[in-house]
């Protein structure tokens, strides 16, 4: 039997947006039920368990900064946080905050419309259920619809393949096995010398080489971890001030103000301390292509020196971006990884992937044996999500249809036509390109302040103008082009990884700090760009 159900605001998604939006909601006085698909709450961290799935940002900071007692109980094992501490710690803040009793597992959202008589929501979901709210609040995540790419024949092929972001719940494993791996961006590069390891062989197809930092894990000792807990208020007030939500600011100084010796030695050194830092090492590096090109030589160099094939070497050398201009990876060990005799690099660029046999790989040049194929092939980021739920606004006006040309949003917040519907880091706002927890944080209480003021001026409806979302779209395309990243034409970031998507630079390259103040500028003035009724 199906069940309908009406609560203030539906949320769709239990990963940190969704926790968190949930236990705001409830404190200020308003029914909220949060539907999610998986039959855990974690979101990319629930579905992401891919071996050597790991977070780049490190553990201390990628976390939520709202509660002080929290952020004082829960101690890191590690400098980088691996997926299965990071899904304990999500399933710790379920039970801390007692939100399991609102959150409904197993329920993908399927169909949304928006009800303009009644001024409701009306989600449904896969079982067939109607969950209505005044509001609905996305927190969907911006890497969970996984790409996995047309190849034909992949239905013939008689050997097992995964996706790295549905991945299976049970250890798969690869010993004695030969196994291909497609993709070397963040994922590929976290994955690839693990499976390594244990597989007999490991075929690495790769279209685009990346650069990669090393990221220097290691255990988090209880010395650190307290400096760190006594310290979070002043690390937080950096995180909110910077332009990526991290705990340090970018240098001030152009690359090309120093002597070479004192650069290559500052490289050096944040190479030696490992992580995303290095982005941070120079003032232009994402903005000028010489200063660029000072950092991406850099790495160039480092990649012929642990790499003992030349010939191999060169075939990872990344040549058409820049350094950090795609995703920056950080990595354990992913270079010297191909110094082993059970790894094979195929430049699929020159020789293209063809077919998939029931035995394997068959590029231009050669079949290459398969028993189990991993797709690290990336998401259909930050709209794919939104789009595989089927929403419709106002007069019935698909999602998908308004935004056939690409994302249309006010800071990335609202989408005109679409009333009551707010997006958790939509597109258009800064997102992937900051710690996601940081800019999670400053959407969900920047929403929280946005519905407390609609209930204290009795107000029930708020949707932004065309003319707003023209203004912020111009804006993010401004921000993206004082910077090097639409240059790079192979990024996610522009929807350039999903054959057919709108090429549209997606994610507010201005600054964390920057959008947050923003943001807050048009709450003060009243909320220009939205028409509240
Ligand atoms: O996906 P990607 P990802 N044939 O899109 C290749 C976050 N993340 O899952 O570059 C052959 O970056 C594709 O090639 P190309 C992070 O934000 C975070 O690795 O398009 N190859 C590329 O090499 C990250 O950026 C963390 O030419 C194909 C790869 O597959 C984002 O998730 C860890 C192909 C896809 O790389 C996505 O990373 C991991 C095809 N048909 C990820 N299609 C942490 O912080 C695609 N490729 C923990």
């Amino acid at each position: 039997m199906t069940e309908e159900q009406t609560v203030d605001v539906v949320v769709v998604g239990a990963g940190f947006a969704g926790l968190y939006m949930l236990h705001r909601l409830r404190r200020s006085g308003m029914r909220a039920v949060v539907l999610e698909a998986a039959d855990g709450v974690g979101g990319t961290w629930y579905w992401n368990r891919y071996p050597g799935a790991r977070c780049d940002s490190e553990s201390y900071y990628y976390s939520y900064s709202f509660d002080d007692d929290l952020q004082q109980e829960w101690t890191w094992s590690e400098r980088y946080a691996g997926q299965e501490e990071i899904r304990r710690y999500l399933d710790h803040v379920a039970d801390r905050f007692d939100l399991r009793r609102d959150i409904r597992l197993n329920t993908r959202v399927t169909a949304t419309s928006w009800d303009e008589e009644a001024g409701l929501w009306n989600v449904g979901t896969e079982a067939g259920d109607t969950v209505r709210g005044r509001y609905l609040v996305t927190a969907v995540g911006c890497l969970s619809s996984a790409n996995v790419p047309d190849i034909p024949g992949l239905d013939s092929f008689e050997g097992d393949w995964y996706h790295t972001g549905q991945w299976p719940h049970e250890k798969v494993d690869f010993s004695g096995k030969r196994v291909g791996i497609v993709g070397t961006g963040s994922t590929g590069i976290q994955a690839i010398p693990v499976i390594a390891a244990e597989a007999a062989h490991l075929t690495v197809f790769q279209r685009t080489p990346n650069y990669s930092i090393p990221a220097r894990n290691g255990p988090m000792s209880p010395e650190v971890s307290a400096k760190i807990k006594q310290e979070y208020d002043r690390i937080r007030a950096v995180q909110r001030a910077s332009t990526n939500g991290h705990p340090f600011l970018i240098n001030e100084t152009s690359a090309l103000a120093v002597d070479d010796d004192v650069r290559t030695a500052t490289y050096e050194s944040a190479w030696e301390f490992g992580g995303l830092r290095f982005r941070a090492t120079y003032a232009d590096l994402l903005a000028d292509k010489a200063a660029n090109d000072t950092a991406s030589d850099f790495i160039r160099n480092k990649i012929r020196e642990i790499v003992k094939d030349p010939e191999v070497a060169e075939r990872l050398l990344p040549k058409d971006h820049g350094f950090a201009t795609k995703r920056p990876p950080i990595d354990t060990e992913y270079f010297e990884t191909y110094n082993r005799d059970n790894v094979t690099l195929v430049d699929v660029r020159a020789t293209p992937i063809q077919e998939i046999t029931p035995t394997g790989m068959r590029t231009s040049e050669h079949e290459y044996p398969l028993d189990c194929i991993v797709f690290a092939t990336g998401f259909d980021a930050l709209t794919g999500p939104l789009l595989r739920m089927n929403i419709r606004g106002r007069d019935g006006v698909a999602l998908r249809d308004r935004w056939a040309e690409g994302p249309k949003t006010y800071l990335g917040l609202q989408v005109a036509g679409f009333p009551n519907m707010f997006t958790i880091t939509g597109p258009g706002s800064p997102s992937v390109l900051t710690n996601m927890p940081t800019c999670i944080e400053q959407h969900v209480e920047w929403i929280i302040d946005c519905l407390e003021h609609m209930r204290d001026k009795g107000l029930d409806r708020v949707e932004t103008t065309e003319d707003a979302e023209r203004e912020w779209g111009a804006e993010v395309a401004r921000a993206a082009d004082r910077t090097l990243l639409p240059q790079a034409s192979t990024s996610w970031y522009l929807g350039a990884n999903v054959p057919g998507k709108p090429r549209v630079f997606m994610p507010y390259a201005g600054g964390m700090a920057n959008y947050a103040k923003t943001c807050e500028e048009v709450a003060v003035r009243g909320y220009d760009g939205f028409v509240m009724t």
